[in-house]
C-alpha cells in the first residue's frame, strides 16, 4: 500500500456560537450526521466537543457517553474527545472526560494565549491527564500550540514513558491568536522537534487553514480539518457542511499522491483498542 494521509474532523468546537454559525452540529442527531459525511468523504478520526441543550459547551459526562456510543454504532471513525473544553472549564471536568471510555483524547501540552483569553494546561494538569490515559488505555492524541508545547511534550515521554498504543501522535494547532504563526517555516520548526518516530497533523486557525494544509502535505503529515478551527472555504464564503472541508483536503491529500487513510490503517498507527 502507498503512503496515506489522516484526516482528522473537528466539526464543532466550543468557541462558535451557533446563532452565529447556523451550520455547525450541536444536537447528538447534527453530530452523528456530520460525522458520518464526513467519514464518506475520506475522515477517520472525529475530534469531539459537545454542547447542552442551549447549544452551549458542555462536559456533561452522561452526553458524552451518549455521543461516543452513538458515533461507534453509526461510524466507523475513530471517536477522540476533547479534553480542552471551553477555556472556562474546570481541571477536574476536562480529566472526568475519560470515563466516556473513547478511543482517544486531546491533550494540550501546554498553557497558551488564546486570543483574548488564556488556555490553561500546567504541567501538573499535564501529567495527571497523561498518567489517567495510560491506565484507562485511552490513545492521547498531543495537541500542540506553540514551539515551547513542543519541549514539554518531550519532557513528558522523557518523565513518563510512551502512551498506551505506544505510538506518539501528534496535531499542530497554527495561527491561533496567541500561538505559533501557520505558515511553512513555523511547521517545519515544530516537526524538526517531535520525538522520533511521531506521527503528527496540522490545523491552521482561520485563514491559514490552507497555507498549513499545503505545508503539511508537503512536509510528509497528515491533516485536520472542520468548523472547530475554520468557519470559510474562501474570504466571504462559509462553510456550509464539514463534509466540505473533508472534501476538500481528501482531494488535496489524493493530488499529493498520498491519499486519505481508512479508518482502519488509522486505528493500527495510533493504536488505538481493537
Ligand atoms: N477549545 C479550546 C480552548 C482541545 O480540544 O483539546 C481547546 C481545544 C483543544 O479545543
Ligand atoms: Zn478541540
Amino acid at each position: 500500500m502507498g503512503a496515506t494521509t489522516l484526516i482528522t474532523v473537528a466539526p464543532t468546537g466550543a468557541e462558535s456560537a451557533k446563532a452565529d454559525v447556523p451550520a455547525l452540529p450541536v444536537t447528538l442527531d447534527e453530530l452523528v450526521q456530520t460525522a458520518k459525511e464526513c467519514e464518506a468523504a475520506g475522515a477517520a478520526v472525529v475530534h469531539v466537543h459537545i454542547r447542552d441543550d442551549d447549544a452551549k459547551p458542555t462536559l456533561d459526562l452522561f452526553l458524552l457517553r451518549d455521543t461516543v456510543q452513538a458515533l461507534r454504532e453509526s461510524t466507523g471513525l475513530i471517536v477522540q474527545l476533547s479534553t480542552g473544553g471551553a477555556v472556562t472549564d474546570p481541571y477536574e471536568d476536562r480529566l472526568r472526560v475519560l470515563e466516556a471510555d473513547p478511543d482517544g483524547c486531546s491533550l494540550t501540552c501546554g498553557t497558551v494565549n488564546f486570543g483574548d483569553e488564556v488556555f490553561m494546561n500546567p504541567w501538573p494538569f499535564m501529567v495527571e491527564l497523561y498518567r489517567r490515559t495510560q491506565e484507562m488505555e485511552i490513545v492521547p492524541e498531543f495537541e500542540l500550540f506553540d514551539l515551547g508545547q513542543v519541549a514539554a511534550l518531550n519532557r513528558l515521554l522523557d518523565k513518563y514513558g510512551p502512551p498506551f498504543g505506544g505510538h506518539v501522535h501528534c496535531d499542530l494547532v497554527m495561527g491561533v491568536p496567541g500561538g505559533m504563526a501557520g505558515d511553512a517555516r513555523t511547521l517545519v520548526a515544530a516537526v524538526a522537534g517531535l520525538p522520533d518516530g511521531a506521527s503528527w497533523s496540522a490545523t491552521g486557525i482561520g485563514r491559514t487553514s490552507l497555507p498549513v494544509m499545503f505545508a503539511a502535505l508537503s512536509a510528509g503529515g497528515h491533516l485536520r480539518v472542520g468548523m472547530e478551527d475554520t468557519l470559510t472555504l474562501a474570504k466571504g464564503e462559509p462553510v456550509t457542511a464539514n463534509a466540505q472541508l473533508v472534501e476538500r483536503a481528501a482531494a488535496a491529500a489524493a493530488l499529493a499522491q498520498r491519499p486519505p487513510m481508512r479508518a482502519a490503517e488509522a486505528r493500527a498507527l495510533l493504536g488505538v483498542r481493537p
